[in-house]
């Protein structure tokens, strides 16, 4: 099914307020040459520092795909988010609190640019949403329709609550029950294959440790066992493709404390930088997307499609070898990544 029919029978099944929202953005969804990307976690867990670290990263130090990307709207918000996080990395003190940094994602932002030279190449848009929304009924079928429309579903994660105090934190923050029956509903009516990336976020305390404590990879693999499972079992496994890629958006901060109410739950999170002297210095945050551009450029080499004509124009090579070179590029094991469906 195409995502146009898709979207037709959504728009004639779903509840009104879906249908609104779907109406909203329609407009994005129009070309089969747009692949979408829905950023999913809860609120305050780093999905528009991502974004910002993701595209700065390909407009501004990617070899790969240099002179390739071209701006279409909303990016300026993503410039400004990386200008933020740059800036409270910079601050000359040790503490480096929640407050500041990024600030909250208040309604669903679309953020949309091209690769290849001209505008018929393709595009990629990107879904961010308050993370409060998942965790809002009201709000739950539209989190559901953007992940049966997404061609990829990216799971920020976040890794101190995942490693610290795993037994009390790790499913309590990160609701990962909410992310699976999420994602589940979102591949319940889509027959399209997708791609599901779980990405740590403001675990640079684990990643830049050599020897931490408990194995990153392990902790994801415990906390989102009944993700992983439904995701490996036979009516998904085949038209899934499953990783874990860390990102550093910092790469020189790192978890310091948790601040907790009578209650006990965590009222604040508290970072440092790893020394006075540290700078911004962002890691492996291209990583989702080469993984997007894999799994989009494998499926058009099965369907051995038009698709191959105008890619070959996009970097100036057939698509295999294109293929081949992103291929090269990404990382499926060291470093805390780990392929779990191919
Ligand atoms: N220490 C540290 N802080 C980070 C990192 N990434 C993001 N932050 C900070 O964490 C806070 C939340 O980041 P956002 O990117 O706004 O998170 P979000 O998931 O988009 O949040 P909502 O839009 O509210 O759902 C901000 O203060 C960021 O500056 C990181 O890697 N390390
Ligand atoms: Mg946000």
């Amino acid at each position: 099914m195409n995502k146009k029919d898709l979207i037709n029978i959504l728009l004639k099944t779903a509840s009104p307020s879906v249908v609104n929202f779907l109406k909203g953005i329609q407009t994005h969804f129009l070309s089969d040459k747009t692949l979408h990307f829905t950023m999913l976690g809860g609120r305050g867990v780093g999905k528009t520092s991502l974004l910002a670290c993701m595209y700065n990263q390909l407009t501004n130090a990617n070899a790969l795909l240099a002179g390739q990307v071209r701006r279409v709207e909303g990016v300026n918000d993503l410039d400004n988010a990386y200008s933020e996080l740059r800036r409270m990395c910079n601050r000359q003190e040790t503490q480096v609190y929640n407050k500041y940094g990024v600030t909250g994602t208040e309604e669903l932002k679309v953020y949309s640019f091209n690769l290849g030279k001209k505008p018929s190449h393709l595009s990629i848009n990107f879904y961010d949403f308050p993370g409060g929304w998942v965790v809002k009924d009201e709000n739950r079928d539209k989190l559901e329709t953007l992940c049966k429309i997404s061609d990829a579903i990216l799971v920020a994660v976040d890794m101190p609550f995942v490693m610290e105090d795993h037994a009390t934190h790790a499913t309590m923050y990160n609701k990962p029950e909410v992310v699976k029956e999420i994602i589940q509903a979102g591949l319940e009516d889509s027959c399209n294959n997708k791609l599901v990336l779980l990405v740590p976020t403001r675990g640079e305390k684990y990643y830049l440790d050599s020897m931490p404590k408990i194995n990153p990879i392990s902790a994801i693999e415990e906390t989102y066992g009944s993700l992983i499972n439904m995701l490996k079992g036979n009516g998904y496994s085949k038209r899934t493709t499953l990783a874990i890629t860390p990102v550093l958006t910092t790469g020189c901060v790192v978890f310091s404390r948790f601040k907790y109410e009578e209650n006990d739950s965590v009222s604040e999170i508290y970072f440092r930088k790893i020394s006075p002297n540290a700078v911004f210095t962002p890691k492996n945050c291209e990583q989702p997307l080469y993984y997007l551009l894999d799994f989009f450029l494998k499926k058009r080499l099965e369907e051995k499609s038009m698709f191959d004509k105008f890619l070959s124009l996009f970097i100036g090579d057939s698509l295999a070898e294109v293929r081949e070179e992103i291929r090269k590029n990404t990382k499926t094991s060291g470093e805390g990544f780990k392929m779990l469906i191919e």
